[in-house]
C-alpha cells in the first residue's frame, strides 16, 4: 500500500532530474558556443595556420579540430619528460599524442629541445668537455625519433634575458642555460645544425617571449643573423637558412601595444625568416595589476579583447611571413594564467576577444 503511494512522486522526481541534468550547462544551441562559431582555421586559411596546445587528455577533441590545424604539446615534449636520464628516452606519451594529432589531420610543433627550465638534472650537469657531444646525440636521438612527423621544432627556447642589450649577443645569453654555460654562444649553431641533420624536413625555430621589447628583439635578431651567416659560409650550396623561423611567444598583457609587436616583426623581416606567434595569450590586466593579484575589471577585459583585434590586424598585414598563430590554451580555466582570463573562450563560449579577432579580417 505504502509503496504504491510513493510511486508517482518518485517518478516525478526522476523525470525532473533527467530534465534538469540535460539542460544543465547545455549551451550547444547558443550562437557563441565554441562549435557554432566560425572556425578560426577556416577564417584565416589564406593567412596563417591557427594553433593551440595539446595535452594527453585533450588531444584532437572536436573543439580543437573545429578551430585549429596545428598543435604544440604544452608540456609533454619538453626535455624533462622525454629524456629523464642521458641516453634514455621516454617517448610513449609524446608518441601517442603526436600520432593522434597527425591521424586527426593536425600538423605538430616540437616544443622544445634546449631550455633552462623543465629539463632533467643531467642537462644541468654538462661541462665544457662533454656538452657538445652530449647535446648533439640528444638532438639527433629526439629529432630523429620524430623525423617526418614534426612540422617545425623550437630548437632553443628562451635563451635571452629581458633587459638592456650591450650590443654583443654572444655575451648576452642567459647563464641558467646549461648549454650556454658549458659551450658559450656556439651551442646555438651546433644545436641547429644537429637538428637540421637529424630531420631536414622540419622547419627550425628559435622561440622566446617578450620579443615585442626592442632590446630583446635586437639580441635575437643579431643572433639569428650571425648564425645564419656562419651556416652560409660553411655550406655555400645550402638553399635554406639554418634558423628559419622566430617564434614570438606572445604572452602579453594589456600594457603591450600592437605597435611594439609590429616594430619587432619589421626588424625580423630583414632577416628573411618566417615568424610564428607561438604561445599567444593576453592577460585582462596590466603586468603590474596581475603581479599584485588585483581583481579583474570589465575595463581590463574590454581592453584585452580590443588588443586581440589590434594584434591580429598586425598579423594579417604581415601574413606573408607569419606562418602560424598559436594560442596557449583554448579556454580561460585551462590557461597557465587562468586568473587573468587571457584566452578567447570562457568555458565553451566565445568571448568578445574571439569576435574582435574574427572582425579584424573584415
Ligand atoms: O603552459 C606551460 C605550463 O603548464 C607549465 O607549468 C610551464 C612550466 O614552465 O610551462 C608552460 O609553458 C611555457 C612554454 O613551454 C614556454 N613559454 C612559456 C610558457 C608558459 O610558462
Amino acid at each position: 500500500m505504502k509503496k504504491n503511494f510513493y510511486k508517482p512522486f518518485i517518478l516525478v522526481i526522476i523525470i525532473a532530474s533527467v530534465l534538469l541534468l540535460s539542460n544543465c550547462d547545455d549551451n550547444t544551441d547558443d550562437p557563441d558556443y565554441i562549435l557554432n562559431v566560425v572556425s578560426l582555421k577556416e577564417h584565416f586559411k589564406d593567412h596563417f595556420l591557427i594553433g593551440n596546445i595539446m595535452n594527453p587528455g585533450s588531444v584532437a577533441s572536436e573543439k580543437l579540430k573545429h578551430h585549429y590545424n596545428v598543435l604544440t604539446a604544452e608540456n609533454d615534449m619538453k626535455p624533462d619528460k622525454i629524456n629523464p636520464n642521458r641516453g634514455s628516452y621516454n617517448f610513449r606519451t609524446a608518441d601517442n599524442m603526436v600520432k593522434t594529432a597527425i591521424d586527426s589531420g593536425f600538423l605538430v610543433v616540437g616544443h622544445t629541445l634546449l631550455w633552462h627550465s623543465q629539463i632533467p638534472s643531467w642537462h644541468r650537469s654538462v661541462n665544457s668537455s662533454n656538452a657538445k657531444g652530449y647535446m648533439e646525440t640528444y638532438i639527433k636521438d629526439v629529432v630523429g625519433h620524430f623525423k617526418g612527423k614534426i612540422y617545425s621544432w623550437d630548437v632553443i627556447n628562451e635563451a635571452f634575458p629581458d633587459g638592456g642589450y650591450n650590443g654583443d649577443w654572444k655575451t648576452s645569453m642567459r647563464n641558467e642555460n646549461p648549454w650556454y654555460s658549458a659551450l658559450g654562444s656556439d651551442f646555438v649553431y651546433y644545436s641547429f645544425l644537429a637538428a637540421r641533420q637529424a630531420d631536414s624536413g622540419a622547419i627550425l625555430y628559435y622561440n622566446d617571449y617578450n620579443l615585442n621589447m626592442s632590446s630583446k628583439a635586437k639580441m635575437v635578431h643579431d643572433m639569428v643573423r650571425d648564425v645564419n651567416i656562419r651556416y652560409k659560409n660553411a655550406y655555400p650550396g645550402a638553399d635554406r637558412l639554418l634558423i628559419e623561423g622566430i617564434g614570438m611567444q606572445g604572452h602579453h598583457n594589456t600594457g603591450v601595444t600592437a605597435a611594439s609587436i609590429k616594430a619587432s616583426i619589421d626588424l625580423f623581416r630583414q632577416l628573411g625568416v618566417r615568424i610564428s606567434i607561438s604561445e599567444l595569450d593576453v592577460l585582462s590586466q596590466t603586468w603590474s595589476e596581475y603581479s599584485a593579484q588585483n581583481a579583474l575589471t570589465e575595463t581590463g577585459k574590454t581592453k584585452a579583447a580590443q588588443l586581440y583585434g589590434d594584434y591580429f590586424k598586425v598579423f594579417i598585414a604581415n601574413s606573408d611571413i607569419i606562418e602560424r598563430v598559436t594560442f596557449w590554451g583554448v579556454n580561460d580555466s585551462e590557461s597557465w594564467r587562468s586568473r587573468a582570463a587571457p584566452l578567447i573562450f570562457s568555458g565553451d563560449m566565445a568571448k568578445s576577444s574571439y569576435h574582435k579577432i574574427i572582425d579584424s579580417l573584415k
